[in-house]
């Protein structure tokens, strides 16, 4: 029963659909549960959120993006699936931010870098650091270097989170970085990045203190480095 869910809310992210109103990428699909409608139920019958999140909303995306690299799915279809883990991440939030928001781990400043587009990632990992007791001012996507740190010192700040999902753009950290060092931010502020084109490596050659592969390691990353210490 629970799998089965899991398994219709990835089907749903496939066919694009937000909720029942939505017709989806094949026939024969209007006026059944959507990706909204299939995570409220999911929720409502015990499934724990990291499960609904990665087994199911993650991994749909994922699957969108073979068939994308396969020739099968184009643009328009990735927007649509996009929009629908989107759907189903609202209904998720409310839970998420209640399940460990009195903590306060620390302040995180959450950002797509400039020229970036991609934010499915970005907001997951936005959500479960909520969920995990972080503070979390999220940006949003294609945001300057300079403004990521103006944010990062307004809002004081212990971490700065930083996703990029293009070749292209992923150099647009370092400037974060730089731009850090130059306002003197550097010593109190960590920066963690993630997003498909990166690794350690990369975190390594321009100075980021840890790189993440998934949500689940940016969670552990941030622990790390605010209870103390380079990972
Ligand atoms: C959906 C998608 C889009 C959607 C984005 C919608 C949205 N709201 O995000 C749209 C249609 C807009 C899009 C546009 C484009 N895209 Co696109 N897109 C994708 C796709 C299919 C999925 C990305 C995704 O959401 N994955 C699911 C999420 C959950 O995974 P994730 O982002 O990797 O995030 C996880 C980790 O990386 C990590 N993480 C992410 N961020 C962070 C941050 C921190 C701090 C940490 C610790 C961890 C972390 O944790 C997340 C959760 O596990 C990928 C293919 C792929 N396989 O990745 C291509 C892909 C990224 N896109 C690609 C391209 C080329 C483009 C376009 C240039 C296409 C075009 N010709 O116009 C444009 C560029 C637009 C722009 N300027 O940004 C290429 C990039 C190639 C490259 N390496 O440079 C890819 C790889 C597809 C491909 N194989 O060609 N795209």
């Amino acid at each position: 029963m629970k799998d089965e869910l899991i398994e219709r809310i990835v089907e749903n992210v496939l066919q694009g659909r937000r909720n029942k109103e939505d017709e989806g990428i094949e026939e024969d699909y209007a006026g059944e549960p959507g990706v909204a409608e299939l995570v409220q139920e999911a929720l409502d019958s015990g499934i724990d959120t990291n499960t609904i999140l990665l087994k199911g909303l993650s991994a749909g995306m994922e699957q969108v993006g073979q068939k994308y690299e396969t020739g099968e799915y184009f643009i328009p279809d990735m927007l649509t699936a996009a929009e629908a883990v989107e759907a189903g991440m609202k209904v998720m939030e409310p839970h998420l931010a209640g399940e460990g928001a009195s903590e306060g781990k620390g302040k995180v400043i959450m950002a797509t870098v400039e020229k970036d587009l991609h934010d499915i990632g970005k907001n997951l990992v936005s959500i479960m650091l909520k969920g995990a007791g972080f503070n979390v001012v999220d940006l949003g996507i294609d945001v300057p270097a300079a403004r990521i740190v103006e944010a990062a010192e307004e809002e004081k700040a212990d971490l700065v989170g930083l996703s990029a999902l293009l070749n292209t753009t992923m150099v647009n950290m370092e400037d974060v970085i730089k731009e850090l060092e130059n306002k003197g931010l550097r010593d109190k502020i960590k920066v963690i990045i993630g997003g498909a084109p990166t690794s350690d490596d990369f975190a390594d050659e321009i100075g980021a203190d840890a790189y993440g592969k998934d949500a689940f390691a940016a969670i552990r990353a941030a622990e790390q480095l605010l209870s103390g210490g380079k990972k």
